[in-house]
């Protein structure tokens, strides 16, 4: 089966080449723009593609991102409405998110800042500790990564809550919010707020002046999310006014985030270039051969997204 790979953004070729060529004897990937035999490509590999980039494929038939929000490919203004959508489910990733979060939320537990600050001083300065006990983490989505997360900081003892959309089973040692009143209690009794949630309609902006309000004073903030999802201003704002006494961002409005933005030098926060985890380039092939079986028989891609709902 043909697959154009397409990205505006990335060389895909440079990250996932090797496993493509693995893959080569089921799958033949072609970099887009496809010049000659358009008309065979039934699926496409895309990250953030050209705004035009499937009025080329006739017959495409599903699209599969390098990861698990597919928002950058859902908001291309050519997907047609009948392609299917299909994000990758990597349970090592989800893995490699945890230890990421929980690094961050120790970071903050345990004072590092401080402690970075007092080395660069020559301090030699004992700081009061306090126990994860004493650190209530809230989690914004409690998907495939957010559980994960949830699972491994309540293992290191945090107290941990998760907020969804619909209620859910929770994990032992998880207590579970949903809808507007649940984000608000939650908020109330959380000090590192951590944010898995997908790029949505309805979680555009979400991270803004009033859920910051709603934390206890000093509070800290863990965007891992997208970058959409949070009002620059109002974070800088917090920040400013001890509301938050931190903030470890991953994600980004603008991507790679310009070199004059206030965040790059900012006392109060940590930064990673979009790389809080990464999936594995076996979980990249497994879902590109499940596609393309599925097309084949015509029938639904396993992990396509509901597009109406948007994740
Ligand atoms: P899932 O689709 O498995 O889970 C999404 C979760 O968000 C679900 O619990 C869902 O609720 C909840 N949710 C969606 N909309 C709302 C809403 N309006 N209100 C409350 N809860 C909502 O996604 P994943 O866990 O796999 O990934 C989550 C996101 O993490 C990705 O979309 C991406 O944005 C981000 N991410 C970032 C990475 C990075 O490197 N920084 C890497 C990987 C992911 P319900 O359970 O009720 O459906
Ligand atoms: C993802 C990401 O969605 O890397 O997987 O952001």
């Amino acid at each position: 089966m043909r697959c154009a790979v397409i990205s505006r953004k990335i060389d895909l070729r440079s990250y996932y080449g090797k496993a493509l060529a693995q893959i080569a004897d089921r799958i033949e990937s072609v970099d887009h723009p496809v010049t000659e035999g358009a008309d065979a490509v039934r699926i496409a590999l895309a990250w953030h593609p050209h705004p035009d980039a499937f009025e080329r494929y006739p017959n495409l038939k599903a699209v599969c991102t390098i990861g698990a929000g597919a928002d950058n490919v859902l908001a291309c203004p050519s997907l047609p409405s009948h392609v299917h959508v299909v994000r990758v489910v990597d349970p090592g990733q989800a893995q490699m998110m945890a230890g990421f979060v929980s690094w961050h939320v120790i970071w903050h537990q345990r004072q590092f800042a401080t402690f970075m600050q007092h080395q660069r001083d020559r301090i030699w300065q004992r700081l009061e500790q306090r126990p994860a006990s004493a650190v209530p983490v809230g989690i914004l989505g409690y998907g495939k990564i957010g559980e994960r997360v949830a699972a491994h900081l309540a293992g290191l003892g945090f107290p941990v809550k998760a907020w969804s959309r619909t209620p859910k089973p929770m994990a032992p040692g998880v207590r579970g919010f949903h809808d507007r009143d649940g984000l608000f209690a939650m908020l109330a009794e959380t000090e590192v707020l951590v944010n898995l949630l997908p790029l949505t309609p309805e979680t555009r902006n979400l991270l803004n002046r009033d859920v910051f309000k709603a934390m206890p004073p000093g509070g800290y903030l863990i965007q891992t999310g997208r970058g959409e999802q949070m009002v620059e201003a109002d974070l800088l704002a917090a920040l400013e006014s001890g509301q938050l006494s931190g903030a470890s961002l991953d994600v980004f409005a603008i991507e790679p985030l310009p070199p004059s933005h206030a965040f790059w030098h900012h006392p109060k926060i940590v930064m990673t270039p979009h790389d809080a985890c990464d999936i594995s380039a076996d979980a990249l092939t497994a879902t590109l051969i499940a596609t393309a079986a599925a097309v084949q028989a015509g029938e639904p891609p396993p992990h396509a997204v509901d597009r109406q709902r948007g994740y």
